[in-house]
């Protein structure tokens, strides 16, 4: 029967088919090869045996977090603690522009910041907004509802930004894990241990541990280019333009003439020197 993989803990797949979750192991054929049942994705099993027999076919997928089947991803972005960085929210908006699923930010920790420093993030945010990216605050719990209604929406974003903590507002009697942040360096710990849906009426959402590194070696560079969903507005005159090394460039003029801020095509250039560096070799 058919069923969807609602938790993933060690070797053990929760499978849930109607009101019913179903602990299941894959099958053998499944283990060799290379895909794995990843938490959203819909499955055939046998209820007897309570194994997995087929992955059926998935609508998008991320690795770390290791899940399927989304419709869109908070990106959960705090000012402080850990502090706000252009660097990994350009970095969760390609990696969710490649794999075609809708990214929302979300800013997080507003108290922590004074409205005199909140100035020097004004314009960065309103430009994320301008070239079309919803943007919201995780106080506006009425707001973020209205949009995880009929959604798969995955919670992305650094330990520590405060995931669990929305997602135990926004629904009451979850009591997820939360971290104090006490370290050095204002990092969480790892509380969120394992990644499971939770469903609750119309919402389903997957809380997701934080992590520390991104690795866009498996990408190509010309859908990094892409996913900087701006840059196709400028006609640049070399066809395919990297926006790089090529002269007369329509990208690095409006970077200059300071349309497109410094920080997200100095992201945008990192993240492609990355990838032609690993190429070499
Ligand atoms: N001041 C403040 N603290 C917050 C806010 N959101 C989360 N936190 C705190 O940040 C810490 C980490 O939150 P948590 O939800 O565990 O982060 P996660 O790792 O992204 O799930 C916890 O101590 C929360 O209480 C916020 O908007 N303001
Ligand atoms: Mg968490
Ligand atoms: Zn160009």
């Amino acid at each position: 029967m058919k069923g969807q993989v609602v938790k993933v803990i060690s070797e053990k797949f929760f499978v849930k088919a109607g009101e019913e979750t179903i602990p299941c192991s894959q099958r053998g054929k499944l283990k060799n090869a290379k895909t794995l049942p990843l938490v959203g994705d819909f499955v055939l099993f046998n209820k007897e045996k309570k194994v997995i027999e087929e992955i059926l076919p998935r609508k998008n997928m991320l690795v770390r977090p290791n899940v399927a089947n989304l419709t869109q991803a908070f990106i959960i972005t705090s000012f402080k603690n850990p502090d706000f960085s252009t660097n990994l929210l350009d970095k969760l908006l390609v990696q969710l522009e490649i794999n075609h699923i809708k990214p929302i930010i979300c800013l997080t920790k507003r108290d922590l910041i004074t409205d005199k420093e909140f100035l020097q993030y004004k314009s960065i945010i309103e430009y994320y907004k301008k070239i079309g990216y919803v943007v919201v605050y995780n106080k506006e719990l009425t707001k973020i509802k209205k949009i995880l209604e009929n959604n798969v929406t995955v919670f992305t974003g650094q330990t520590g930004a405060g995931k669990s903590t929305l997602l135990n507002k926004l629904f009451n009697d979850l009591n997820l894990k939360t971290a104090e942040i006490s370290y050095a360096l204002g990092r969480g710990r790892h509380t969120t241990r394992h990644i499971e849906i939770i469903e609750k009426e119309n919402i389903r959402v997957l809380d997701t541990p934080g992590f520390s590194a991104l690795s866009f070696l498996d990408y190509d560079k010309i859908n990094v280019r892409d996913a900087f969903l701006e840059f196709a507005s400028y006609k640049c005159p070399f066809k395919d333009c990297m926006h790089d090394k090529e002269n007369e460039c329509l990208v690095k003029k409006a970077v200059l003439d300071k349309k497109i801020p410094e920080s997200r095509y100095l992201n945008y250039l990192s993240l492609i020197h990355e990838i032609e560096q690993n190429k070499r070799w």
